[in-house]
């Protein structure tokens, strides 16, 4: 047969960056992938990841068709007997036991795609459960929180103004190896170079001397867990000082007396015990962030999963603005996407939310119309009125990925019934009754609602689908169409009524994309001659369109109510006491106790990589990072095995000794631990690793907003006796 060769141009959907990449092909072969050279922001720029597209595509163990789980095993069902099972099922169970006894967990993915995204959000509504969990709360939830206390909406984040800044400040990040988070930047680490070589500088606050720290001028290790009170002690040297400057904010913001009062007790002198870093340090830092032409502070996962998350999040919006950083060139900035996503969510009401609800058993807030996914278990293991006893997920491994995954995994299998929509049998969908399986992302075509709103340029592209999608295959958003269709079927209450009813039916999430960026602020609107943007325009340019540098936009952009800022929140403020408890607490905390903090690996994708052999070979990933010193006082060296052991667990892993670490610090990544019987991915399970979430804590969140504690969680580590069996391969294999 011959068959033609073609190039397809797409953006890649595995990480934020958003990189262009181009794919030969021919016929159904994928021949080659390889940065795409004419994508004006990602410029020829791909991670080694990229090939990972391939390779999920093409993994044999990716699900092709629906499976039911049996007594002897999984057996292959057609989408209309899944379906309508599904369907019976939950309708069922909420007449039993009420809407709220069905609950949801949306991971990752699924903001990697639009149409699932939408899909996702039409399908909660028609299930009409509040039980509502999703992996933003053990990620980036204190920026939601702090975004919509400050700015009036979840989505509205500040993303640093990467190529133009003189003065960048990153605590808990580690874009090198991440490629950037909350800050869409392809390439990042050139231009975290191009940085320095303008005479830039960049400083990295982490308790490891990470790939990003190696490029900076200066990295200054922290107590995980105490930034909050480093960068108070920035801001009190800042009002001390009188390093204030609002600048074209100062008459569009309050409570700025309240803040510098807040500060006071915060001097370097008092905090440096506690953060590791000296009080000259910090005044010094302070004094050169507030002089730099322009500076930017920058702050992620390390200091969003920790108890004091959201305090964190405030207070780096604190800084910027305090010195005028905010909305200005080389600053923290807002984008201005061609489909503003902010507008669809205001649209549904979803600005954002706080305490209109607290889960049943521990009474943790909600936020956006979610519940913190450290409460899942609890609520699933509780007896009682409101108990859960369904679930439903979606591109998403909660098993691995959220706090205390054993706890979960108990819970998943006390269930009346589960459902997960996901191409892979992992630790997570092992649990399901069914299993739906999408397409793969190639088979979908690809725009990104979220991250063109967290990106350090205006651009804007949309990718065609490369391949069609099998015959009999579902996308994401087919799935939940026809899921949502049977329950209305089933329960016709649900169906929604007027025009609400017609929107559904006629806005799929193509449609939607193509009226939001037509209506959008640089939409064509009504007018054919307009030279605006149309969604056919977009798609024309396969390498997608810059749209420039991002411009101030305040207070005009603004959607608080009185278009002005508070710089004191209720809440945040209150939370300063919580801060002060904490620290008289640490106090008293055994001296033979150390800190867990993560780590990312540039092969890994959270929980979802490692079944491609190129992403798990060479020497193991999954090691316990310590302190030589921390290590040898426990008489161990490099590739003994250690236990470490929590409040919620113990693992065995192999030490590796490093220098790179803060005494007291120990690091394990997330996204391991493939033992677990009944998985159907043969290459991970031989790279399995082991789970940090085994060890974290669901007790151990950031009271406030409810996030989890991911860094910072007190361990033990001593030396494993004797060398145990590999855990649990043998028991029962419902893989076959
Ligand atoms: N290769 C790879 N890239 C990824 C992912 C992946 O799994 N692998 N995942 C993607 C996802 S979903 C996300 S959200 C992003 C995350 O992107 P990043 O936040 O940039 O990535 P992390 O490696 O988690 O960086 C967190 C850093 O915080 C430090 N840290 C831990 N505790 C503390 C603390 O208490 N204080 C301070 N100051 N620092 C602390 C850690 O040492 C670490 O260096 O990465 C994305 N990119
Ligand atoms: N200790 C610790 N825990 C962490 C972190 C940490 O740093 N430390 N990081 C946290 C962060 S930042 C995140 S984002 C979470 C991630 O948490 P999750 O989103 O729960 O987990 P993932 O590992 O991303 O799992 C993604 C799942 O989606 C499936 N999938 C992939 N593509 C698609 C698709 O197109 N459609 C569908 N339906 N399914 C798809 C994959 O097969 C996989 O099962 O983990 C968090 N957990
Ligand atoms: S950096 Fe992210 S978007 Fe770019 S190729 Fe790697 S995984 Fe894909
Ligand atoms: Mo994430």
């Amino acid at each position: 047969m011959n068959l033609s060769e073609y190039t397809h141009y797409r953006t890649c959907h595995l990480c934020e960056a958003m990189c262009g990449v181009e794919v030969r092909v021919r016929g159904t072969e994928i021949l080659s992938i390889r940065g795409d050279e004419k994508d004006p922001f990602s410029r020829g720029h791909v991670c080694p990841k990229a090939l990972g597209i391939k390779d999920v595509h093409e993994d044999p163990d990716r699900i092709r068709h629906p499976l039911r789980r049996t007594a002897t095993g999984w057996e292959e069902v057609s989408w209309d007997e899944a379906l309508a099972d599904v369907a019976q099922r939950l309708v069922s169970i909420q007449r039993q036991h009420g809407m709220d006894s069905v609950a949801s967990y949306f991971g990752n993915p699924q903001v990697h795609s639009y149409s699932g995204l939408l899909g996702g959000a039409k399908f909660l509504r028609t299930l009409r459960s509040r039980n509502r969990y999703s992996a933003t709360s053990v990620d980036q939830l204190p920026h939601h929180f702090v975004a919509y206390f400050m700015y009036g909406h979840q989505l509205m984040i500040p993303v640093p103004d990467l190529d133009r800044t003189a003065f960048l400040l990153v605590l808990g990040g580690n874009p090198v190896v991440s490629n950037g988070s909350l800050m869409t930047a392809p390439d990042v680490t050139r231009r975290l170079k191009d940085l320095r070589a303008r005479g830039g500088r960049l400083v990295v606050v982490d308790p490891r001397r990470t790939e990003t720290a190696e490029l900076a001028d200066t990295h200054l290790f922290i107590t995980p867990g105490t930034d909050a009170l480093f960068l108070l002690s920035v801001l009190h040297v800042l009002f001390k000082e009188n390093l204030i400057s609002t600048g074209m904010l100062s008459t569009a913001i309050d409570g700025l007396d309240v803040v510098r009062d807040l500060t006071l007790p915060f001097s370097p002198a008092v905090t440096a015990s506690s953060t590791g870093i000296s009080s000259d340090v910090v005044t010094q830092l302070a004094r050169d962030f507030a002089e730099s032409d322009s500076a930017v502070c920058y702050g992620r996962m390390g200091v969003s999963t920790q108890q004091f998350g959201a305090l964190c999040q405030w207070l780096i919006q604190l800084i910027n603005l305090c010195t005028g950083n905010l909305d200005r060139v080389g600053g923290a900035m807002f984008t201005k996407p061609a489909f503003d996503v902010l507008d669809l969510a205001a649209g549904f009401g979803q600005r954002g939310s706080f305490e209109k609800r607290r889960t049943r058993v521990r009474g943790l807030p909600e936020f956006g119309s979610e519940f913190p996914v450290a409460a899942l278990a609890e609520e699933i293991l509780t007896p009682g009125e409101g108990q859960i006893r369904a679930l439903v997920t979606a591109a998403g491994n909660p098993v691995i990925s959220t706090p205390n995954g054993r706890q979960l995994e108990r819970a998943l299998e006390s269930l009346d019934f589960m459902v997960s929509v996901d191409f892979y049998l992992n630790e997570t969908t092992r649990h399901a009754h069914l299993i739906l399986p999408p397409t793969s992302a190639l088979e979908r075509d690809h725009f990104d609602l979220i991250f063109h709103v967290l990106a350090i340029r205006n651009t804007v592209k949309y990718s065609k689908p490369l391949f069609d999608k099998p015959r009999g295959a579902l996308h994401d958003f087919e799935i939940f169409d026809r899921l949502g269709a049977r329950l209305e079927e089933l329960d016709p209450s649900r169906k929604p009524k007027g025009l609400a009813r017609w929107m559904s039916r006629v806005l799929t999430p193509q449609r939607s994309v193509a009226l939001g960026i037509r209506f959008g602020s640089r939409g064509a609107k009504w007018n054919p001659l307009s030279r605006g943007l149309t969604l056919s325009k977009v798609a024309a340019s396969a390498h997608g369109i810059d749209l420039g540098a991002l411009e101030p936009c305040l207070p005009n952009r603004l959607q608080t109510k009185d278009k002005r800022i508070d710089l004191a929140p209720k809440p945040l403020v209150a939370d300063l006491r919580r801060l002060a408890k904490a620290l008289v607490k640490e106090s008293s905390r055994s001296p033979e106790s150390l800190r867990l903090i993560g780590r990312r690996d540039p092969r890994t994708n959270n929980s979802w990589l490692h079944n491609s052999r190129r992403f798990v070979k060479g020497p193991k990933r999954c090691t316990l990072l310590m302190h030589p010193d921390d290590a040898s006082s426990r008489g161990l060296s490099a590739g003994d095995m250690a236990i470490v052991s929590s409040r919620s667990g113990s693992v065995e892993i192999t030490v590796e000794p490093s220098a790179d670490m803060m005494r007291g610090v120990v690091s394990i990544p997330h996204g391991w631990g493939h033992h677990r019987p009944g998985i159907r991915l043969r290459v991970a399970r031989e790279h399995a690793g082991v789970s940090v979430n085994d060890l974290t804590d669901e007790t151990f969140i950031d009271e406030l907003c409810g996030n989890s504690a991911l860094n910072g969680v007190e361990v033990s580590v001593a030396r494993a006796v004797a060398s145990s069996p590999p855990p649990a391969l043998s028991m029962v294999d419902l893989s076959a």
